[in-house]
């Protein structure tokens, strides 16, 4: 990805499957779908985060985030998904969803997530049973991890754009 996004949005709950069903907490982030005709009443940040949603090829991404609330406002890895979650047919939107690879000790909904999206894993796909689609998110955690310690890549978690507390 060249130039590599850089996203910021509050965090939005999603259907809640991420973390009971499947075992992954996802920080779905705010698109406002709703300002698709009148881009222009944005501020600069969301409309950034509705071309990227629009815009963007459906599947796997990897890159780094912060949550900008509370007391941990460290940077890390994620394994970012970006698309229509057609293992569930009840999505009906193109949601992005960050997998923030570290143990936060609470929730931090409604807070800002600032994201810098480095790479492209693969495309979505669509799971007959959600088992798999656990086998695959694991497998891309992994991957996201690895490929982040580049140091090319572990260089952007002390980008200008994350502020420092
Ligand atoms: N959903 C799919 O249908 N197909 C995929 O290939 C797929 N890959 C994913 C990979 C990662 C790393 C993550 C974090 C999610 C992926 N998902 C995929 C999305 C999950 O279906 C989604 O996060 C889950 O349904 C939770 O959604 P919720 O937060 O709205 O409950």
């Amino acid at each position: 990805l060249e130039p590599m996004p850089h996203l910021r949005a509050q965090v939005v709950r999603g259907f809640g499957r991420g973390s009971k069903l499947l075992g992954f907490p996802t920080a779905n982030m705010n698109v406002r779908w709703d300002f698709m005709e009148t881009p222009e009443k944005l501020t600069p940040e969301e409309r950034d985060v509705l071309d990227f949603a629009r815009s963007c090829e459906p599947g796997i991404y990897y890159g780094w985030a912060q949550g900008s609330n509370g007391a941990d406002s460290g940077v890390y890895k994620t394994a970012m998904s970006v698309g229509w979650n057609p293992t569930f047919p009840d999505v009906k939107a193109k949601t992005i969803e960050p997998w923030i690879l570290h143990d936060y000790a609470e929730d931090f909904y409604d807070c800002e997530l600032r994201l810098i999206v480095c790479g492209f894993v693969r495309p979505e796909a669509k799971f007959a049973d959600f088992k798999d689609l656990i086998v695959a998110i694991r497998e891309d955690g992994d991957f996201c991890r690895e490929t982040l310690e580049t140091a090319e890549l572990a260089a952007i978690a002390k980008d200008l754009f994350f502020v420092s507390k």
